[in-house]
């Protein structure tokens, strides 16, 4: 009996300390407030609820959206009228719309996706695959990195030119919880390679791709497994009580930990890392990108959610010397992203619509690399759904993104002054 008692209790302990053995969290009695700080003092005190375990899921300082467990609601409730923030519930049953999710379970056959469903690792990297052996003679997978837990960063090239072209990167799922970020991806490669659009095929005439549609795979597949929020990598960082993870998309040394920007508490969804690039996924990004700097054009990076169109920098409000290029080119794209279904994109810096976030992809490429072109999406939606985008919400996101993409690579095609006329 006592034997019985101790199994249970040393396993109850591993599960909490790594709870990668754990069966899938479940998320019952979960709900997502939505809070409407409405001064820097409000929007600290929200902040303040990452640090006691509840996970600043989406938003930015005029809303934000809170992943509150059962057992703090009622403490929340009461901080907020405390400080006089007004609330709302955004999703009032987290786990029924968990369980709404449509994750494949058939076999990929020659490297088809349909987009009304989302993808394990395995069958993205399949997709990858496929796809590559299918039109060999313009695409190839290539490895950018290995993670922490030793999987492949796969991605695939598409060039007609040898590698000699101006490149375009893509890469989605730097956060793995934001699974739309990876199927829009997927989209754009069968795009690429499979559309008889001559747009779209102009543009492999003069540029050549480069695609990493999972950049966080052990992350990915963590949401799949265990925990469907989870955000960051899943590298050990010391921490005393293991939390484990580090935010890739402040990893990047810009203003690395500088400005209230990132964390440096190991357990907060925004931990910066040991030290700038500490985590492998971010360094192999870093070598990469540096490997074609001098052909690098246009820096692309999908996130989820907000319907925003994102350029540098998220550390502080000086606008960059090519702001009002970016601000142009933001709205022409986010007026055809909304022709098809009506879908509302707001184009602007990082710290002014979202929040101080320094470390990120695009920004260190923007400043260390200077790309021509760097943007970061955040795709479908604004707060209904979050990273529960339902499946039938893809294929939409997906075309709709297709349309504002056309946009910026005309506007690209044209040239970008490295400084506004
Ligand atoms: O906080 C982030 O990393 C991004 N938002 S998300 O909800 N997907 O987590 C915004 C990052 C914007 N990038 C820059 N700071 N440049
Ligand atoms: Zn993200």
């Amino acid at each position: 009996m006592t034997m019985k008692l101790l199994t249970v209790l040393v396993f109850l302990v591993v599960c909490f300390a790594y709870y990668g053995f754990c069966e899938k969290l479940s998320y019952s009695g979960y709900k997502i407030i939505r809070t409407y700080p409405e001064n820097e003092e409000q929007w600290e005190a929200v902040r303040s609820w990452e640090e006691r375990g509840v996970d600043l899921f989406s938003g930015n300082r005029e809303y934000a959206n809170l992943l509150v467990p059962p057992q703090l609601l009622g403490k929340l409730n009461e901080s907020m009228i405390e400080n006089g923030i007004r609330t709302s519930v955004e999703v009032e049953d987290v786990k029924r719309i968990i369980d709404m999710e449509k994750v494949n379970e058939d076999k990929i056959v020659e490297g088809r996706l349909e987009w009304d469903r989302y993808y394990t690792l395995a069958d993205v990297h399949q997709f990858l695959e496929d796809q590559a052996a299918i039109h060999n003679t313009i695409a190839s997978t290539f490895v950018v990195g290995m993670t922490y837990e030793g999987r492949n960063m796969t991605a695939i090239r598409i060039s007609k030119s040898g590698e000699t072209r101006p490149a375009i990167w893509i890469d989605a799922n730097i956060h793995a919880r934001e699974w739309i970020t990876g199927a829009v991806c997927t989209y754009i490669i069968d795009q690429l390679l499979n559309s008889n659009e001559t747009e779209i095929q102009s543009w492999l005439d003069d540029y050549d791709f480069y695609i990493l549609p999972i950049t966080n795979p052990d992350g990915y597949e963590f949401t799949h497994t265990t925990d469907r929020f989870w955000r960051k990598s899943r590298s050990h960082n010391g921490s005393p009580v293991n939390c484990m993870g580090t935010d890739l998309n402040r990893n990047f040394d810009f203003h690395w930990m500088e400005n209230g920007g990132a964390s440096s508490n190991p357990c907060s969804n925004t931990f910066a890392g040991t030290a700038p690039f500490s985590d492998s996924e971010a360094a192999s990004v870093r070598d990469f990108l540096t490997s074609i700097s001098s052909r690098l054009v246009f820096y692309l990076s999908l996130h989820s959610a907000g319907q925003y169109i994102l350029f540098p920098t998220g550390f502080d409000a000086t606008p960059i010397p090519q702001y009002n290029t970016y601000m142009s080119i933001g709205n022409l794209a986010a007026e055809a992203h909304g022709v098809r279904h009506g879908t509302n994109f707001t184009a602007g810096s990082v710290y002014n619509l979202m929040y101080t976030a320094t470390g990120s992809s695009m920004d260190w490429t923007w400043s260390a690399l200077g790309a021509n072109l760097t943007l970061t999406y955040e795709l479908r939606d604004k707060g209904e759904f979050g990273h529960l985008l339902p499946p039938d919400q893809i294929y939409p996101s997906a075309t709709e993104f297709m349309d504002g993409l056309k946009v910026i690579i005309a506007e690209l095609s044209n040239g970008i002054p490295d400084v506004d006329p």
